[in-house]
């Protein structure tokens, strides 16, 4: 079998991709480890900045997006009770977008299947041969079965724990990486949502965050320990733990339920450099993690998916590889910025094993000044609603 772009990973960064390169008529094959069910059954981000529904309009699934995505202004800061709302229209003239990740990979994966473009589901030892020349292959398993995919490209969408990123030789590769000693422990329930848009909420206890993915469903999440088990955490248990960090007219108003999901995912913030090694790139979670507390992972996965899209249709039209040169330091660039945002929005929310008095002191002066300075407001927004690329 023969493609042009093959494309390691069926999360939102290689459809997004996948979607863009067939738009522009170059072929691609998607190779994903999972079932199509599976990776629908994964519960993740809920925040798409301006830039991401403007690349999702271009791949031309933005339909159902804007149909039942819900517009948000701002968000809301509680710190100890103390609630502030940043109004991002009001301050920089931009919104964000409250649609699920499951959506938009719906959306996506419904788009591919309409269009006949190949994925391959369930594709096992998948390995990532000669991309240091420029006839890679891609060899892969399916139904017991081997097969070789040769191509002109390996775009290396399939996350942290991908192959993609591990097939680098360990001298070309240069990574980053900082642990917190803590995880976010979600629930998704059918009640409405606390309040309009999204509560973070920093309290001695931990951090907490409202937040929804419709009308009448909500996603809320508590900093728990990195040790912590989903299985020690009742539903009951989760509620009166979310109340106690949150304003008491939030904690009044909260609609609980029996949760329709449970889970913890830890916080990371991780970079690879560089993310183009001869003809594979790295794009999304495979060079990237960020804690979630900015709101940023999905959205860094699209606008890298962005650029290299736009690289490679450059080099199929034009045959400059002026785009796929320069795609690595175009990427990181923002990657930095949102790196800094994700870990700096984690340290001023979250209570740390070593959070002393002192350090309780500079979180709440972070949080005054955000309050009373309309310049540090607009930073807030402007890094929110998503840095331009
Ligand atoms: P994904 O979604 O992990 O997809 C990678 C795909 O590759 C497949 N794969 C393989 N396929 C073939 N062969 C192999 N050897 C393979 N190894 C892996 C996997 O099965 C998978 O299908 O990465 P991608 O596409 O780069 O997308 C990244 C986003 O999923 C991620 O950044 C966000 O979910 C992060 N995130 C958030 N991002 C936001 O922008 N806004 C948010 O509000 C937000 N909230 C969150 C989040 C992530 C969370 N968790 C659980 C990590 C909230 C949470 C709780
Ligand atoms: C979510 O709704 O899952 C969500 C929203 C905002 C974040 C992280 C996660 O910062």
């Amino acid at each position: 079998m023969r493609t042009k772009v093959a494309i390691i990973g069926a999360g939102p960064a290689g459809l997004l991709l996948g979607r863009l390169l067939e738009n522009a008529g170059i072929e691609t094959v998607i190779l994903e480890r999972r079932s199509q069910d599976y990776v629908l059954g994964r519960i993740r981000a809920g925040v798409l900045e301006q830039g991401t529904v403007e690349l999702l309009d271009r791949a031309g699934v933005g339909e159902r997006m804007h149909a039942d995505g819900l517009i948000h202004d701002g968000v809301e800061f509680c710190f100890d009770g103390d609630k502030h709302r940043f109004n991002f229209r009001e301050l920089i003239g931009r919104t964000v977008m409250v649609y699920g990740q499951t959506e938009v990979t719906r959306d996506l994966m419904q788009a591919r299947d309409a269009s006949g473009a190949k994925t391959v589901y369930e594709s096992e030892n998948v390995s990532l041969h000669d991309f240091d020349s420029d006839k890679p292959r891609v060899r892969y398993v399916k139904d017991g079965i081997e097969h070789e995919l040769a191509c002109d490209f390996i775009a290396g969408c399939d996350g942290y724990h991908g192959v993609s990123r591990a097939s680098v030789p360990a001298g070309s590769i240069r990574t980053f990486e900082r642990v917190y000693p803590f995880g976010w422990l979600g629930i998704l329930v059918d009640r409405p949502p606390v309040a309009e848009e999204l509560i973070y909420a920093h309290h001695e206890r931990g951090f907490a965050l409202c937040s929804m993915r419709s009308p009448t469903r909500s996603r809320y999440y508590v900093q728990v320990p990195t040790d912590e088990k989903v299985e020690e955490w009742s539903d009951d248990r989760f509620w009166d733990e979310l109340r106690r960090r949150v304003d008491d007219e939030t904690a009044e108003h909260l609609a609980t339920g029996p949760s329709i999901e449970k889970s913890i995912a830890p916080l990371r913030s991780f970079v690879a450099e560089p993310l183009r090694f001869g003809r594979l790139f790295l794009a999304g979670d495979a060079a990237h993690i960020v804690p979630p507390t900015g709101a940023k992972g999905l959205n860094l996965a699209a606008s890298d998916v962005g650029v290299l899209a736009d690289a490679l249709i450059e080099f199929y039209a034009d045959r400059s590889p002026a785009g796929i040169d320069g795609y690595s330091a175009r990427v990181l660039s923002r990657i930095w910025k949102a790196e800094r945002f994700s870990w700096w929005m984690t340290s001023i929310l979250h209570t740390f094993p070593d959070t002393d008095t002192f350090s309780r002191r500079i979180q709440r002066a972070e949080f005054d000044y955000l309050r009373s300075s309309e310049v540090a407001a607009r930073s807030l927004a402007e890094n929110y609603t998503g840095l331009p690329i």
